[in-house]
């Protein structure tokens, strides 16, 4: 079956959806293609912290209901190491802004929900799917589906296929340069049915490594531990991940996460990566097939909708206007705030999590870091603007879905 398509869209995770939701409602056709089941991709366990420019975008989309009814917003954030916790006032040191604790698969199913109704295609256990002809005017994508193979022409492939995804091996050898750090511990994440004890986040720095209190509803609590990168998860009986819990996050005034029946769990590499430019000829590399963050500084699925967004303006004054000149900028206004993004994530992570190789000397300096930045409103206001997100491009977005 032979298709023909302005945008092509690979991979339907958070990136791949807004993309195409956002070219609906600027009239930019699309088809999107993905490899795994509708129920895989909801189903599936990731990020939880929206930035407020994540949550102004779902607003100016019309896709906010879900999370206008079920997402929690968060005015601070707790760090806590020798036992005490510190409260981080996001919202006074930021004008106001927050975050907003709404589940990653939430997101994705509203999104999935909103493309059904435009009934735009959307094509689910995809097989075989590949792209080609990315030099020429017309790449292609190529799959197999429900036994039948189907070609798709496109003015511009969006390559929204995630870290493991094959848009990004697709670009001939010596375009991309990579930037890549792995670091040497990994997350074991839980969801617990049980009442968060919190109403905001708790990352913890202590002497048995990094944990993390979040939560993904006011009856459901998610729950990191560092762990050694390659750590098989059958090694971890829920007494066993309860107790490591405990230890780490009760607090010398008693608090302590609630516990309740571990419900998942699973055991997550940690990276920084970053593929450079983000751009062959026209295909465009969008989220995690571009960059992957640790997750520490919940940066992930925000960059990847601050990419989408560059791109979707970029396309709409190419189709409007037939102006190229900002498609052609994609890559260097998308890598400025993925470097930023980088950074912070990278020193969030060094500055919560024990290395297996650190001196005492790298141990005092990262309490002393602690200290600092639990003490010093510079420091902590450098925090809490980086937490809820730089600022977007946001006035660019309002005129193009105004126009
Ligand atoms: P995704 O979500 O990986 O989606 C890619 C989609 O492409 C499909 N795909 C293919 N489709 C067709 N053909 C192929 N050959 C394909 N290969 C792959 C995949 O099945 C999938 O559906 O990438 P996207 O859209 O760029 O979104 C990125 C985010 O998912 C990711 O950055 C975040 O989950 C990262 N992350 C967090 N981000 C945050 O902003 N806040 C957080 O609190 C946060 N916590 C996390 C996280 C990621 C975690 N893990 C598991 C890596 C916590 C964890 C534990
Ligand atoms: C989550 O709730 O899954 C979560 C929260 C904060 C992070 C990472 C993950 O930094």
């Amino acid at each position: 079956m032979k298709h023909r398509t302005q945008v092509g869209i690979v991979g339907a995770g958070p990136a791949g959806l807004l993309l195409g939701h956002l070219l609906h409602l600027v009239g930019i056709d699309s088809v999107i293609v993905e490899n795994r089941s509708r129920e895989y991709v909801i189903d599936r366990v990731r990020a939880g912290v929206l930035e407020q420019g994540t949550v102004d975008l779902l607003c100016a989309m019309g896709v906010a209901e879900g999370l206008h009814a079920r997402g929690l917003r968060h005015e601070g954030v707790y760090i806590s190491f020798n036992g005490e916790r510190h409260r981080i006032d996001m919202a006074e040191l930021t004008a106001g802004k927050a975050i907003t604790v709404y589940g990653q698969n939430e997101v994705v199913r509203d999104l999935i929900d909103a493309r059904a109704e435009t009934g735009r295609p959307l094509y689910f256990d995809a097989e075989d799917v590949g792209v080609d002809a990315l030099d020429s005017e017309q790449p292609l994508i190529r799959f197999t589906h429900a036994g039948s193979q189907h070609e798709v022409r496109c003015d511009f492939i969006a390559g929204c296929d995630g870290f493991h995804g094959v848009c990004r091996p697709s670009v001939p050898e010596g375009v991309l340069e990579v930037f890549e750090r792995v670091y040497p511990f990994g997350w074991l994440g839980i969801l617990a049915e049980a009442t968060p004890s919190c109403h905001e986040l708790v990352y913890t720095h202590h002497e048995r490594g990094f944990a993390l209190f979040s939560m993904r509803s006011t009856t459901v609590t998610r729950l990191y531990l560092q762990v050694p990168p390659d750590e098989p998860i059958a090694n971890w009986s829920d007494a066993a991940i309860w107790a490591e819990m405990l230890t780490r996050m009760t607090t010398s005034d008693g608090w302590a996460p609630n516990i309740g029946r571990i419900t998942q769990k699973s055991v997550t590499p940690m990276r920084s990566f970053v593929a450079a430019p983000m751009r062959h000829a026209r295909l465009f590399l969008v989220g995690d097939a571009a960059h992957i963050v640790p997750p520490t500084g919940a940066k992930g699925l925000n960059l990847a909708a601050a990419d989408v967004v560059v791109l979707a303006v970029a396309l709409n004054e190419f189709y409007r206007r037939g102006d190229a000149a900002s498609l052609d900028r994609y890559s260097s206004v998308c890598l400025r705030r993925v470097w930023k993004a980088q950074r912070f994530s990278w020193w969030m992570t060094t500055l919560l999590h024990r290395l297996p190789d650190e001196t005492a000397f790298d141990h005092q300096r990262q309490l002393a870091d602690l200290d600092y930045l639990t003490t010093s409103r510079a420091a902590m206001t450098s925090l809490a603007e980086q937490y809820v997100g730089l600022p977007w491009e946001v006035a660019l977005l309002s005129s193009t879905l105004g126009s």
